[in-house]
């Protein structure tokens, strides 16, 4: 749509759209999340765009699930296109997941005391991420191509992101 309206509008309108188009995007300052399971690779993709960008890293990746226990964000992320340049907020969430048991970890040689809080410290970003979803102006939902689609809370996030009307790309 806005590529033809540029294509078709007089320079005047294209101009004010260049502008309006800038300042919406400055003003708002995007939240751009990434949501999805445990372990499906949202830090992974986060740090690529990130190192494409600007250079920089989102967090540490690991093949042991909820490493990300935490939301992280970076803020300003400048991406340049033909309309000019953008700015948003990335953020990375912890992974979803309705339940958390300190033994998922016991496989990875994480046990006692240790486990334990990493399944009490993932489950408080979980109810951080879902509480936080409203703040959230496009969320990427980040699927494992090798499991089921709607496992973990994958339905749940997609079904209050439709009742939301958030913008959401999977
Ligand atoms: N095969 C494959 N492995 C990937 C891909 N993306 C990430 N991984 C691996 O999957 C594991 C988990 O990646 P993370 O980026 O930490 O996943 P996450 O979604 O941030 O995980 P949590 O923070 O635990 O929720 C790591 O071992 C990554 O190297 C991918 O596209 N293909
Ligand atoms: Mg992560």
């Amino acid at each position: 749509m806005t590529d033809w309206l540029l294509k078709h509008a007089s320079n005047e309108i294209k101009l004010r759209l260049k502008y309006f188009f800038r300042n919406y995007v400055r003003r708002k300052k995007l939240n751009i999340a990434i949501y999805g399971s445990p372990n499906a690779g949202k830090t992974t993709l986060a740090n690529l765009i990130l190192k494409d960008l600007i250079n920089q890293k989102m967090g540490k990746v690991s093949k042991i699930p909820h490493e990300t226990r935490k939301i992280q964000k970076i803020e300003n992320v400048k991406m340049k296109t033909k309309y000019g340049n953008l700015f948003f907020n990335l953020i990375d969430t912890p992974g979803l997941s309705a339940e958390v048991k300190a033994r998922k970890f016991y496989k990875y040689g994480i046990r006692g005391k240790k486990a334990k809080n990493r399944s009490k410290e993932a489950m408080e970003g979980i109810i951080e991420s879902m509480a936080k979803l409203k703040e959230m102006d496009n969320i990427i939902i980040v699927m494992d191509s090798t499991k089921t689609p709607l496992a973990d809370l994958n339905l749940a996030l997609i079904t209050n992101l439709e009742v939301q009307k958030n913008q959401m790309l999977i």
